[in-house]
């Protein structure tokens, strides 16, 4: 069901590969094979890794190997589960060894990290694990009222204060809470934030500060998420916010809106960080541990002509 999931919400970019793919069976020329495999990897916004590819790619082909029709997408395919960076062990996030296990959630404005945080919250949920919630966005009221409706439907609880408190202290009543009430998962939502905002930045260092100093190890994971449709500027993200907070993972949200969903395979690749979650679609389900096998799959199938096993 989430494969079904994954393969709809790849759907745009599955139909752009698929017909650069076409394009690269039958009897062509190596020239012509790696200029249709080059407009295979810009279409789907693979990254730096192309002209890797592309270098192995004609190798092979001056091999004489890859010639015939089908070889090549098995061959990529291949080399792709190869660069992709899943999380460890198939375990996206670690519990700690002593409750609570908090999760800090950061990223760009509109990246989708309220959103992320519900369906994430859900997610745990479904483990049978309790999960309090904590509003450290407090930047704009309509920031709390969204969690909020979320937290309702989830019956989760929220640490909130009022419009305009400080963050830090937030994440802070946060633990408290978890730490009184006997939480697993402390999950804090953040104010969206770029770069460039040097304050906001400080603050982001001063939360993760704050949540170390109340409890040992804190934030366990931190995750930043990436809205899939900024292609490949999500690795720059990931490179800045990585320079204030230790990043553990990421969640690629909005891979159902793009056509360029390749962005996940740089991001590993270049950050080495891993992406632990997808996020495919606006509703609590449309979330799914990130499987590099299933994303390659949901990536290159139905296909219309023969694979290699
Ligand atoms: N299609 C789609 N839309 C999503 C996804 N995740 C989030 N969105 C939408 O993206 C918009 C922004 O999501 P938010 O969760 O509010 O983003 P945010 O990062 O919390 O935003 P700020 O707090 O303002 O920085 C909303 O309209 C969400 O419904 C997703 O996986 N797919
Ligand atoms: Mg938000």
């Amino acid at each position: 069901m989430v494969f079904a999931r994954l393969q709809a919400g790849l759907k745009r970019t599955r139909n752009r590969i698929q017909h650069a793919m076409r394009r690269l069976s039958g009897d062509r020329s190596t020239a012509d094979t790696l200029d249709a495999l080059e407009e295979v990897l810009y279409t789907a916004d693979v990254g730096p890794i192309s002209a890797e590819l592309l270098t192995q790619a004609e190798a092979e082909l001056k091999a004489g190997r890859l010639a015939r029709p089908g070889e090549m997408e098995g061959w990529l395919r291949e080399r792709l589960l190869q660069t992709i960076q899943g999380p460890d062990a198939g375990d996206p996030l670690p519990l700690a060894q002593q409750a609570p296990t908090v999760v800090l959630v950061v990223g760009v404005n509109g990246a989708g990290k309220t959103t992320s945080i519900a369906k994430l919250v859900k997610w745990l949920q479904d483990r049978k694990l309790q999960v309090l919630v904590a509003a450290a966005d407090t930047y704009r009221a309509a920031a709390v009222e969204q969690l909020t409706i979320w937290c309702e439907r989830l019956g989760a609880d929220l640490i909130k204060s009022q419009h305009g408190a400080d963050p830090a202290a937030v994440a802070h009543d946060g633990v408290e809470a978890a730490l009184a009430r006997g939480a697993d998962v402390l999950v804090v939502d953040t104010a969206g934030r770029l770069h460039t905002q040097k304050n906001l930045m400080a603050e982001l260092e001063k939360i993760a500060r704050v949540l170390g100093r109340k409890l040992d190890g804190a934030p366990h994971h931190t995750l930043l998420v990436l809205d899939a449709t900024t292609g490949q500027n999500a690795i720059q993200q990931a490179r800045l916010f990585g320079q204030r907070v230790p990043l553990s993972g990421v969640i690629l949200s909005k891979l159902d809106g793009t056509a360029k969903g390749g962005a996940v395979i740089s991001v590993g690749r270049e950050i080495g960080l891993p992406v632990s979650f997808v996020g495919l679609g606006e509703s609590l389900d449309d979330f799914a541990v990130f499987q590099p096998a299933e994303f390659v799959d949901a990536l290159f199938d139905p296909v219309d002509h023969a694979t290699a096993p």
